[in-house]
C-alpha cells in the first residue's frame, strides 16, 4: 500500500497573515508530496515494509536495510513530520495552550512564555535545516530539537507538536528571519489537536 499525500485540511491561505498562501501551497503541494514520492520509491520491492504505516516504519528504522534507511529517514521522517505540522495548524487558532498539554506544559516549562523561549531557542539554535519539537518521551514532555527530517519517532518519542525551520518553511514572507516566522506562528497552532496527540502518545497509542 503506497504512502499518500494527505489533503490540506484547510485552505492555502487559511493562516494569512502568518503564514502565506503561496508557502503553504509550495510546502504542502511540492515538498510534502516530494517525501512521499521518494518514499515509495524507497520502498518498492520491499514487500515487507511496504505494507507498514510510516509511524511503525519510524519506529522500527533499525529494521530497515542500511542501502534504503537514509531514503527511508529524510523521505519518511519527512512524510511524518508534515503531516503532523499541516495538522496541528489552522485558522482562528493560537493563544494560551488548554487542557491537559497546557497544564503539562506548565508542570515542565514553568509558563507558557517559558516553554514559548525554549522552543524559539531550539528552533533557532538548530543550524541549518531541521525542527524544534515538543515530544512525549515516554514518561514526560520535553522539548527537543533534530537536524533533516529525522523523526522523533526513531528516538522512541512520540512528537506533539513540533515546528518545521527548513528555510522553505518561511523564506518567502520572512527571509532570514527565522525568529520572526517562529514568533508568527504560534498564533496557527491548534491546542485541540495538540491534546489529542497528548491524549494518544499517553495511551501508548
Ligand atoms: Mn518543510
Amino acid at each position: 500500500m503506497a504512502h499518500t499525500l494527505p489533503a490540506l485540511p484547510y485552505a492555502f491561505s487559511a493562516l494569512e497573515p502568518h503564514i502565506d498562501a503561496a508557502t503553504m501551497e509550495i510546502h504542502s503541494q511540492k515538498h510534502h508530496k516530494a517525501y512521499v514520492d521518494n518514499l515509495n520509491k524507497a520502498l518498492t520491492g520491499h514487500a515487507d515494509l511496504e505494507g507498514k504505516d510510516i509511524t511503525a516504519l519510524l519506529r522500527d528504522i533499525k529494521s530497515v536495510p542500511e542501502a534504503i534507511r537514509p531514503a527511508v529517514t529524510n523521505n519518511g521522517g519527512g512524510h511524518h513530520n508534515h503531516t503532523l505540522f499541516f495538522s496541528i495548524m489552522s485558522a482562528d487558532a493560537g493563544g494560551e495552550p488548554t487542557g491537559a498539554i497546557g497544564d503539562a506544559i506548565t508542570a515542565a516549562f514553568g509558563d507558557f512564555a517559558a516553554f514559548k523561549a525554549k522552543i524559539k531557542e531550539n528552533a533557532i539554535g538548530q543550524f541549518g535545516s531541521g525542527w524544534s519539537w515538543l515530544v512525549w518521551d515516554g514518561s514526560k514532555i520535553a522539548a527537543v530539537k533534530k537536524p533533516n527530517q529525522d523523526s522523533p519517532l526513531m528516538d522512541g518519542h512520540v512528537p506533539l507538536l513540533g515546528i518545521d525551520v527548513w528555510e522553505h518553511a518561511y523564506y518567502l514572507k520572512y527571509q532570514n528571519k527565522r525568529p520572526d516566522y517562529v514568533d508568527a506562528w504560534w498564533n496557527t497552532v491548534n491546542w485541540n489537536k495538540v491534546n489529542e496527540l497528548f491524549a494518544a502518545a499517553k495511551a501508548g497509542k
